[in-house]
């Protein structure tokens, strides 16, 4: 979106020419959180070609193959397997580690986590995160270890590896399988290492929102050749030859168009970054004098995909940060809450575990305070300029605001 969705208008002038009161939002049509990166048609269409010429349309095809083969090579592992979504291959790396009983997991993360066991009738048990990483606080883990876990499954949010040296020291010593939700991760390194190399097993997703899509995918990276071959027989119905099925299996498999879509965004890797990480570095700069927020941190001697751009409006301030995100809304900024409610606080686990807030007070306040901006390759440097205006504007004037929204 560039200069024709700003209005005319200035938001300099106060809290009078909000849409939220004047009704004239500051762009013509929506800004979204999670517009895709999108390869250049032609190189993609060339792909397509291929798959036409070929007639093979899935099931182990040259472009999936192609595509795992440059995943394998890009994160420096023996195996990457792709799949249909991430969700699919969570649950079958959950399967294929033969995880049951209770498995520990943040609640801080998108539902799908969470899922993946619960749809195998395993319990995922709620463990509270750092409030500064957003990720897994290994001493809580280790607290909430009881006879019936079976593993850990640690959610690098935003992109941000989770403490993957202490998760894995627990699960060596406690005896427990160790898998990382890697879905924001693709590009990002911990230690000099890229991610898809820690635990036993790493998942990614290529979902269309993510810093690299094949409209809908997924990944499991890992060193482990036995449980690659586990996971790629579970893709694939279980067969582990022709006309041989060995186990239970599913459809995880990825298309021929979907692995042309990841070949041809991969390609375009470094170009996203680098747009990425200058949105990222104008929203910081513009919004760090304001009081009362926090945009989240990447650490610079690490790669970073800069996917996320995610602000902390403190509470106690003016506006708290639904009022905020409701006046960005008006404004067609569609901010949105990521990860908004809590997995505990969405069924059915509100109603297995009623209480598990009260254990949970770092990823409660998170979910009240945490809010992420419009980036990716389709967001201009006018849109950012002005997003931060509004956001401003909106903080400064915050307890006229809220005076006006709700008279007294
Ligand atoms: N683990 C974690 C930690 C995850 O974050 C996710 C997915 C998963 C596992 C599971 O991965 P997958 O099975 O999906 O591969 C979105 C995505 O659907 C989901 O993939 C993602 N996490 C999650 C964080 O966000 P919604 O319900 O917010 O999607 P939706 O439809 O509201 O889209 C977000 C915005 O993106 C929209 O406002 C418009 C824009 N958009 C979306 C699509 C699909 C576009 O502009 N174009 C598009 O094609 O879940």
């Amino acid at each position: 979106m560039v200069a024709q969705a700003l209005s005319s208008r200035s938001v300099e002038r106060g809290c009078d020419s909000l849409a939220i009161f004047s009704g004239v939002p500051a762009f013509a049509e929506p800004l979204h959180v999670g517009r895709p990166n999108i390869a250049p048609k032609e190189r993609f269409l060339e792909l397509v070609d291929g798959i036409f010429e070929r007639r093979w349309l899935t099931n182990n095809g040259p472009c999936v193959q192609d595509f795992e083969k440059a995943l394998a090579a890009k994160l420096g592992v023996r195996h990457c397997l792709a799949f249909c979504n991430a969700t699919i291959a969570l649950e079958i790396a959950i399967r294929a580690l033969e995880m049951t009983g209770e498995v520990i997991v943040p609640s801080f993360t998108f539902i799908a986590t969470a899922h993946a066991l619960r749809w195998q009738e395993i319990t995922p048990v709620f463990v509270d995160i750092d409030p500064l990483t957003h990720n897994l606080d290994p001493a809580l883990v280790e607290a909430a270890i009881t006879p019936r876990t079976t593993g850990i499954i640690g959610v690098h949010a935003w992109g941000r590896a989770c403490q993957v040296a202490a998760l894995g020291e627990i699960a060596q010593q406690r005896g427990l399988r160790l898998l990382f939700d890697a879905a924001h991760a693709f590009g990002c390194s911990h230690g000099g290492r890229m991610i898809g190399a820690f635990g036993e097993a790493e998942v990614f997703s290529f979902h269309g929102t993510k810093f690299l899509n094949s409209f809908e995918g997924g990944a499991v990276a890992t060193n482990n050749s036995a449980l690659a071959k586990t996971m790629g027989d579970m893709r694939n119905f279980g067969f582990a030859g022709l006309d041989r099925v060995t186990s239970v299996g599913t459809n995880g498999k990825m298309s021929e168009i979907s692995a042309a879509m990841g070949l041809a965004n991969l390609e375009q890797m470094e170009h996203y970054v680098a747009a990425n990480q200058r949105n990222y570095s104008q929203y910081r700069e513009t919004l760090a004098r304001s009081p009362g927020i926090r945009v989240i941190e990447y650490d610079s001697a690490e790669q970073n995909n800069f996917q996320y751009i995610v602000l902390e409006i403190m509470e106690g301030g003016g506006l708290n940060r639904d009022q905020l995100v409701e006046v960005l809304r008006a404004e067609n900024v569609l901010a949105r809450r990521y990860f908004f409610p809590g997995c505990h606080r969405m069924e059915p686990y509100l109603t297995d575990d009623p209480d598990a807030s009260q254990r949970l007070p770092n990823t409660e306040k998170l979910c009240r305070e945490v809010m992420s901006l419009p980036t990716g390759t389709a967001v201009s440097s006018e849109d950012i300029a002005l997003v931060c205006e509004l956001i401003r504007t909106a903080l400064q004037h915050g307890p006229e605001i809220l005076a006006r929204l709700e008279p007294a």
